[in-house]
């Protein structure tokens, strides 16, 4: 991409979209498209068309996705399959009409089935069934995956997949029903100091682990792989260490700053076991991470405080 390329990011608004636009601004791309929701409904194939028609971007991010943590997916696959479906196959069978020089298609580590070795390669996708919990999201973006490789193959278009681990930082969504571990154990260790509480709930029985990365380091790299890979392979973005759910629950509270008795709540699934990526062709291609947990979770404590609870406290 040249620093005059014409980008558009898809979801500019959401978690990751929103660390794509901070990375691309900071290195000075400064022909950035954009569209709310209001302006460009992605559901809906004509308003994708007459926006992409119009604009034209040379390059694209679709970081736009329906998304949410573990009891969101499993209560509701229809919305997470479909909605998915629609967005992805409505910007992707655009780009394709128009001919974009480049996009990028976000997926989700979650597109690995429940039983492959760790830490888990690319290759292994479609070589079993998918964790039931995020069945209907994993299906979409195994679609969208293998329509990027078809329109590779088939039509030519440099269309590439990146699979982020598990996410959070600005702009996450902190409502305890449908967020994401990291987001939610710091809305409670937080609630409960607040409170005066003594003891901090987690879900399941703590033992599966996860990789949780930083939205902003995330973008990083995607903004890394966009100029510097063109592969049929999809391209897997973590660390390369995970944690075990209790482990991150006393993560949290360390840097927090608070020390509650943790409960476990085994009526709330646990999900896939573990899912650590295989992250050797990112960092062979060049790209590190930088960031410590503690900072990780500092950034998303202040992002918690300004959008969520102060707000909340206010209403
Ligand atoms: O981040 P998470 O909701 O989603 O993490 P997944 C779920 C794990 O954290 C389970 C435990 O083992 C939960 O039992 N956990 C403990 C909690 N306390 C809590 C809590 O208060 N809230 C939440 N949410 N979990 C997601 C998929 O799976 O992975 C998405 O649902 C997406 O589709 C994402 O692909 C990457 O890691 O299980």
């Amino acid at each position: 991409m040249e620093l005059t390329s014409k980008i558009y990011v898809a979801g500019h608004r959401g978690l990751l979209g929103s660390a794509v636009m901070r990375r691309l601004q900071s290195l000075g791309y400064h022909n950035l498209i954009t569209a709310t929701r209001d302006e460009v409904d992605l559901l809906s194939q004509e308003q994708v068309d007459r926006f992409l028609e119009r604009e034209r971007p040379e390059f694209v991010f679709l970081c736009a996705a329906k998304v949410g943590g573990i009891l969101a997916n499993r209560d509701h696959p229809l919305d997470f399959l479909h909605q998915n479906l629609v967005i992805q196959n409505h910007v992707m069978g655009k780009c394709l009409n128009i001919g974009v020089k480049k996009l990028m298609f976000v997926s989700s580590s979650c597109v690995y089935p429940t039983d492959c070795p760790i830490p888990i390669q690319p290759s292994t996708i479609l070589t079993g069934s998918f964790e039931p919990t995020n069945e209907g999201y994993a299906l979409a973006k195994v679609a969208g995956m293998r329509m990027c490789q078809y329109a590779r193959q088939q039509a030519g278009a440099d269309f590439i997949t990146a699979i982020p681990c598990n996410l959070f930082g600005i702009n996450d969504h902190y409502e305890l029903g449908s967020s994401h571990l990291l987001p939610a154990l710091i809305h409670k260790v937080h609630a409960a100091m607040e409170s005066g509480a003594k003891e901090l709930e987690v879900w399941g029985s703590g033992k599966p682990r996860r990789e949780f990365m930083n939205s902003d380091e995330c973008a990083d790299a995607l903004v890394f792989l966009m100029n510097e890979y063109s592969g049929d392979e999809p391209v897997n973005v973590g660390l390369g260490e995970d944690l075990s759910i209790k482990a991150w629950a006393e993560q949290v509270m360390e840097s927090l700053g608070a020390d509650l008795e943790i409960r476990l709540d085994p009526s709330k699934p646990d999900g896939i076991y573990r899912k650590l990526l295989d992250v050797s062709v990112l960092k062979e291609l060049g790209w590190r991470s930088s960031m410590s947990h503690r900072e990780a979770i500092g950034i998303a404590h202040g992002d918690f405080l300004e959008r969520f609870w102060k707000p909340k406290l206010k209403s």
